[in-house]
């Protein structure tokens, strides 16, 4: 089975905990506070590997967990950092946001890396709270613990040239003939159920041909697994658009060619604007008058001059087309990585403090910095909670709430801390 596409579930590391503790040897004993921060959760990163060809390896592994950062120790060690996780993908492969069904990395080249996940970070050890007027903070801080995401891979092949055309038109054999590949050829229509990839070697120079699934009628709306298929059309250069002039299937040559354009627009506009190289495949089972009849009424319909004659079973215009495609392929440019949204799974938000009044006349306090201050405060800590008031006050939120009606007495939530506020 080829799979292009699956949904897989990322985690980052979780941020390691600070530690709370004092110094304690021979000479000191009560030292100062030497409790260390926690180390940070190790990143989800992906990188693009030519050695894979397939996502086949993520049908059977779904999630993929980086390493949780390590709590911190006492004499100011800071916890180890946690392991990333680096999913290696065959290149070519788009990572999409399921909630947006946008593109948000595009690994086109071999040894490219996103790095989707970032770890949490470390809490503070008690070390780190010690100040002029605060000698002995008895508290630590928690690591910033992260959730998983979901994230779609689909494959977009990377070929310079993509053969395209209605199925048994002899794609697959075409490849074979100016290709290394081996790709399964038979006289019915979607042998080939995946693009093969093939390196075709011409005038001491290389270009990559894939070999695209047959299209019909209806392909951009998914008929015969067309849009599938089609989005490995997306990338190429160079569009070699095979049409069987002998008409040996009953279709008419011209409706072929009307018929596959017509879908390639239709599934993306962008399509049409790919240089297209027109061949006349099988010419061979044609005896020379009627194949002139059939390429003067294809080429005058059409109005069409430019054209390729071939037949993969006598060679016959193969050299020609090999060389052709060599030609065209030096004046267009190599495709960029496709446009990418900004990827926002993890997005913190350090600006906008949000006070929101509850029908209990409670006020709730959200937005990212806030939220990570109140990470491992210790209500039952005298210290610790004096610290999160001031760093409150500090921060501006004190009057922020006074202004939404904050009196004494009042209760303000803050993710899970609950207080009274006195004055
Ligand atoms: N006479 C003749 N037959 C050919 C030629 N090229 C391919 N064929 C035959 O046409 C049939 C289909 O060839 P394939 O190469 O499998 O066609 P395809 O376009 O890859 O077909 P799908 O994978 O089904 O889309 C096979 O029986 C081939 O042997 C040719 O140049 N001349
Ligand atoms: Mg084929």
């Amino acid at each position: 089975m080829f799979l292009d596409r699956v949904k897989i579930s990322i985690k980052a590391g979780n941020g390691g905990k600070g530690s709370t503790s004092f110094l304690r040897t021979a000479q000191t004993a009560n030292g100062g506070p030497d409790g260390g921060d926690g180390g940070k959760g190790g990143d989800v990163i992906f990188k693009a590997t030519n050695d894979l060809n397939t996502l086949y390896s993520f049908r059977f592994k779904k999630k993929f967990v980086a390493e949780n950062g390590e709590d911190g120790h006492q004499k100011n060690q800071t916890g180890k950092s946690g392991k990333d996780e680096i999913i290696l993908v065959p290149t070519g492969t788009v990572l999409i946001n399921p909630k947006t069904d946008k593109i948000i990395a595009d690994l086109n080249e071999d040894g490219a890396v996103f790095v989707a996940l970032k770890g949490g970070v470390g809490g503070h050890g008690n070390a780190y709270y010690k100040s002029s007027i605060k000698q002995a903070p008895t508290f630590s801080q928690l690591g910033e613990t992260t959730s998983p995401k979901e994230v779609i891979l689909e494959l977009k092949t990377i070929a310079d040239v993509g053969l395209v055309g209605f199925p048994n038109v002899g794609k697959s054999t075409l490849l074979s003939v100016i290709s290394n590949a081996n790709p399964k050829i038979a006289n019915y229509p979607f042998t080939t159920i995946y693009p093969n990839l093939g390196v075709c070697e011409v005038l001491g120079e290389t270009f990559v041909v894939a070999d695209i699934p047959g299209l019909i009628e209806g392909a951009s709306e998914g008929t015969g697994l067309g849009h599938y298929f089609l989005k490995h059309v997306e990338r190429v250069r160079l569009i070699v658009h095979l049409i069987d002039i002998s008409e040996s299937e009953g279709r008419s040559a011209v409706e072929d060619y009307k018929i596959i354009n017509d879908e390639l627009g239709k599934y993306n506009k962008e399509l049409l604007k790919t240089k297209q190289i027109v061949v006349f495949s099988k010419c061979d089972l044609l005896d020379e008058e009627e194949l002139k009849k059939k390429i003067d009424n294809f080429t005058k319909t059409l109005k069409i001059s430019d054209y390729v004659c071939i037949s993969s079973y006598t060679r016959e215009g193969v050299e020609t087309l090999k060389k052709k495609i060599l030609e065209n392929l030096k004046k267009i440019p190599k495709k960029k990585a496709l446009a990418v949204e900004e990827f926002d799974f993890d997005k913190k938000d350090f600006s906008s403090i949000e006070i929101t009044r509850h029908d209990d006349g409670s006020f709730e306090v959200s937005g990212g910095r806030i939220e990570n201050l109140a990470r491992g405060v210790v209500i039952s800590d005298q210290m610790s909670f004096a610290y999160f008031q001031n760093k409150l006050k500090e921060m501006g939120v004190i009057d922020m709430l006074k202004e939404k009606g904050l009196k004494e007495g009042d209760t303000v939530v803050i993710k899970d801390i609950s207080f009274e506020y006195i004055e």
